[in-house]
């Protein structure tokens, strides 16, 4: 270990969940530690017993439990207007084809985006981010997707990157042009995957808009041959890939981004055997979203067991969106990957920190406590890491650190 400065700050009397699956204990768990932050960094998780004794810069946690800062690693965060009025249509019977006719569902949103200001966007991205980060979230990715065309995918974009600069959090930008076909191309998708793969996604990677590629390859979105299409794009320009995939049928989504060596294959619910083995060998993310499967009164669930089974490691993330997860709450996520999922307590935190940071490509330096990794941590009023989802509603948060620097 590294000596300790004495402008080294020691957040002292902790209980460390460190989530570091190297450290042998549920939860990675160090009782009587401290954090050593120096800058941005933690320097090392060190037994109370070995701190330097008459060391200036310490801060008593007084036996609270540290975990690292949440990670939401699938939102759809930037968006404008919402589709409540929607909603209550569907519950008073309305059918979906009904109010898609009456140019509801996802084109409601897309149109209501394409038309809204980048400040009213930021203004509404920031209220809903607001509410992720009061529960701890220190990472963040948020999709484009709404927008369908060049103009408008870069507005989010560039409005996902505004919230960066305001925000202490970390924000991962995704394009998700691929997302849906947008109404003025309803005759011809394949034109549109042309824009998509020969103009918006190398325009918007040059001006280092986002991090990777998305697509909703689904019956009622992309096809396989569409998807890979896209992937084919973006592994020319060496862009990392994911997918919204086996949602609502097993189009065979999760093995083929697998074969692009993909971060991540999200929701899940329809995936086979092959797609597990496929995600295991390409060390592939399975991004569990029980919010959408919830709103959506989904009933097949994704196949933990066999993921689990399989050593693929699953995130859990909240898929905020106004139209199938309107849920801006990770605790939440949490706690229905256990109700309805059947995942564990742990296993539900590590979804949230050093699974959700792998299918950000963030592994090598978020989602763990640990020597060299970047000092996002959340003090919580908690002994237990369970209480935190425990009770959906009740936040017991303490105080939130984002690099080193109390928020
Ligand atoms: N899957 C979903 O559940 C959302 N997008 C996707 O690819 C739906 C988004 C919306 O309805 O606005
Ligand atoms: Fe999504």
């Amino acid at each position: 270990m590294q000596q300790i400065h004495p402008d080294d700050v020691i957040w002292r009397n902790a209980r460390l969940a460190t989530m570091a699956p190297d450290v042998p204990a549920p939860y990675g768990l160090k009782e009587q530690h401290a954090l050593v932050v120096r800058g941005h960094t933690i320097l090392a998780a060190i037994p109370e017993s070995d701190i330097p004794s008459g060391h200036r810069h310490c801060v008593d946690l007084q036996g609270r439990l540290v975990t690292p800062g949440l990670i939401d690693c699938h939102t759809h965060l930037v968006f404008g207007g919402d589709r409540a009025a929607e909603w209550e249509q569907r519950l008073n019977g309305v059918s979906y084809q009904t109010i898609s006719a009456q140019g509801g569902g996802i084109n409601a949103t897309v149109t209501a985006t394409r038309s809204s200001s980048a400040e009213t966007l930021l203004k509404l991205a920031q209220q809903r981010l607001q509410r992720l980060m009061n529960e701890g979230v220190t990472t963040v990715e948020i999709k484009s997707g709404y927008g369908l065309n060049a103009e408008a995918e870069e507005k989010m974009l560039q409005v996902a990157r505004q919230l960066g600069l305001n925000n202490p959090i970390d924000i991962s930008p995704t394009l998700l042009a691929a997302h849906a076909v947008p109404p003025e191309y309803r005759q011809d998708p394949d034109a549109y995957l042309t824009l998509v793969c020969e103009q918006i996604l190398p325009t918007l990677w040059q001006k280092e808009l986002y991090e990777a590629v998305d697509v909703f390859c689904e019956n009622v979105g992309f096809t396989p041959s569409q998807t890979e299409r896209l992937f084919k794009a973006a592994a020319a320009l060496g862009i990392p890939v994911k997918g919204h995939v086996e949602q609502l049928s097993n189009q065979g989504g999760a093995a083929l981004v697998s074969r692009y060596k993909g971060l991540s294959a999200d929701h899940i619910e329809y995936l086979d055997d092959a797609g597990v083995q496929a995600m295991a060998q390409s060390g592939t993310v399975a991004v569990l979203l029980p919010g959408a499967f919830y709103f959506l009164q989904e009933r097949q669930r994704p196949p933990v067991e066999q993921l689990r089974k399989q050593g693929v490691p699953m995130a859990v993330a909240t898929d905020y969106n106004p139209g199938t997860s309107p849920f801006a709450s990770l605790h939440l996520a949490m706690n229905m990957a256990c109700v309805q999922f059947g995942l564990t307590p742990e296993e539900a935190w590590a979804g949230v920190t050093r699974h959700a940071a792998r299918a950000l490509g963030r592994h090598a330096t978020h989602g763990q406590l640990k020597a060299g990794f970047v000092a996002d941590f959340v003090v919580w009023d908690a002994t237990l890491p369970v209480e935190i989802l425990y009770e959906p509603g009740r936040n017991p948060l303490y105080q939130r650190v984002f690099k080193g620097q109390i928020a």
